[in-house]
């Protein structure tokens, strides 16, 4: 097997080296664009991927198995004997491909790995953030980038947010800091140690609950692809100090001779800590006194004057002045770059308020936690739900929200198991279902159906529990349509009550 140990910039023999890439999407195409210029010999095997990638690969010289059986796609890799493979990350670990590459002992690196080897290749290389959690990865990664861009560097939020990493390396301006959000299929991917392992400036795994059990195959195993993220950091492994979990992972860890562990928490800090002192934001972690004083951050009435107060929210600012802290930005910075930032869309968004009732779009919410943490701010709530659960149980979920729960409107593939666990867990809630064959149809129906339900002092929430691609192209999509219903059927019209009709529960 070849020495891979000297590819490790821009200007290795990558020249020299045949290469498979497996997927065509967002990763899959930018390993290829990579790779190609790179003048590597380039296959990209994929079952389907849009005409424009199709084409763009044509042009950029990759050879394409596109398509075909399994039996098609192992005569084509095997074919082209290729030194390393790069996996999309949407590949799951028995895929036929994966299996065989393991089998013939071939190097599998995500595109992660690969933009860490090619990272100088605009001179000095930017350093790294990384981000990973079960929830609030792309606000805080955004709001660290942000936060960084305001305090006059060069920097931007990558990974898993949608802009492959080795897009961002290629940028011929550079960075000074590249925020990377990693996804748990990523960091399962990634090496600990040796040339391909990242060594990140700081980095935080931010909360931990269950999610993608179905592609990980345990909660063990999920664990310990998170770990993955505090691997080798330099300056500050940041971890939630309400959960347990993340600071083993940052004592488990190895990390670089003179990294802190920095903890940041909604209660009072303590030393090398971030958290909250009466009504103040603290950072007791960075100022040169910090075991006699905190330095003030913001107040949460701030906060709350700009709609940033939600206790899940506060954590990921805590977590993203710590990480910002620790690459060397000054306080004063930090809550410029926090006063300045606008959250996205599709994240706890009120679409309306009409006749006493707020719409609120949280499609984010694509596993219970993300779902619990919304729901928990809202009462009564009649609750859009469902969707692709990756087999994750929400009858817990349901159990914990029953009281504040008007309604609930069911949509996507895995209804039958969510209106199981309500028929268990809270038989007394109305629980409603949008057909799923009408899939052209599925916000308006959803929306037309809480329209006939809420009444004033209602919340109707979207927040799924679950994926959205069963019926959705993205979370992005599926919010956008749910705002796009919610303003068509409800608009600004506050006397239209009166013309909604009552829904018929599912179970009658
Ligand atoms: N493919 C196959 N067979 C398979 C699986 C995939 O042929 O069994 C092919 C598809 O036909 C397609 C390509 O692989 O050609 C798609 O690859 P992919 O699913 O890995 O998706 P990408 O477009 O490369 O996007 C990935 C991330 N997707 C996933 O992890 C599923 C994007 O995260 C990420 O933004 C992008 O890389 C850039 O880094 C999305 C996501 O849903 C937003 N992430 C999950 C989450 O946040 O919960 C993890």
């Amino acid at each position: 097997m070849r020495d891979f140990n000297s590819f490790t910039s821009w200007n290795s023999a990558w020249s020299e080296l045949s290469v498979a890439v497996l997927g065509l999407g967002a990763t899959g195409f930018s390993a290829a664009d990579t790779l190609t210029e790179l003048k590597a010999r380039v296959l990209v095997i994929a079952d389907a991927a849009s005409d424009n990638r199709v084409e763009m690969a044509q042009v950029i010289g990759a050879e394409l198995a596109l398509g075909g059986s399994a039996d098609d796609q192992l005569a084509a890799i095997t074919a082209h004997a290729p030194d390393v493979v790069i996996v999309s990350p949407g590949y799951p670990l028995d895929h036929v491909l994966v299996e065989w590459c393991r089998t013939n002992a071939v190097p599998m690196w995500t595109e992660i790995e690969l933009a860490w080897r090619l990272r100088d290749k605009t001179g000095t290389p930017a350093e790294w953030i990384a981000i990973t959690g079960t929830n609030g990865k792309t606000t805080t990664a955004q709001l660290t980038a942000h936060i960084l861009t305001t305090a006059g560097f060069r920097a931007g939020a990558v990974g898993n947010i949608g802009i492959p990493v080795l897009d961002a390396i290629r940028y011929p301006d550079g960075f000074d800091f590249l925020v990377v959000e990693l996804s748990s299929f990523q960091l399962h991917g990634m090496p600990r140690e040796g040339a391909g392992a990242i060594s990140p400036l700081a980095s935080v795994c931010l909360n931990f609950a269950d999610d993608h059990l179905d592609w990980h195959g345990s909660r063990e195993a999920y664990a310990h692809a998170k770990a993955t993220v505090y691997a080798n950091t330099k300056i500050a492994a940041v971890y939630n100090r309400a959960v347990p979990e993340t600071l083993a992972m940052v004592e488990n860890a190895e990390v670089v001779d003179g990294c802190r562990a920095i903890g940041f928490g909604l209660d009072t800090p303590g030393p090398s800590d971030f958290g909250i002192v009466s009504d103040l934001l603290a950072d007791r972690a960075f100022g040169d006194d910090r075991h006699n004083a905190a330095l003030e951050l913001f107040t949460l009435d701030e906060l709350r004057q700009r709609n940033l107060a939600a206790p899940h929210m506060v954590a990921n600012i805590l977590a993203a002045s710590a990480l910002t802290r620790a690459a060397g930005v000054s306080i004063e910075a930090v809550r410029e770059g926090v006063a300045s930032f606008e959250i996205d869309g599709h994240r706890n968004q009120v679409v309306l308020v009409s006749g006493g009732v707020t719409w609120i779009n949280d499609s984010k919410a694509t596993n219970s936690h993300a779902a619990s943490a919304s729901l928990s701010a809202a009462d009564p709530v009649v609750w859009i739900l469902g969707g692709l659960l990756k087999g994750i149980d929400v009858a817990p979920l349901i159990e914990k929200h029953a009281r504040r729960l008007k309604a609930a409107i069911v949509i996507g593939n895995d209804r039958l198991a969510i209106q199981a666990a309500f028929q268990r867990h809270a038989p007394q809630i109305p629980v409603f279902e949008v057909d799923p064959t009408d899939t052209d149809h599925v916000m308006p129906r959803a929306v037309e159906m809480a329209h006939g339900i809420a009444t004033e002092g209602d919340t109707v929430l979207l927040a799924p529990a679950a994926a959205s691609m069963d019926q959705f192209t993205s979370y992005a999509d599926r919010g956008d349509k749910f705002a796009a219903a919610v303003l068509e059927r409800v608009g600004g019209n506050d006397d239209d009550a009166s013309s909604a009709t009552t829904p018929t529960p599912a179970a009658e």
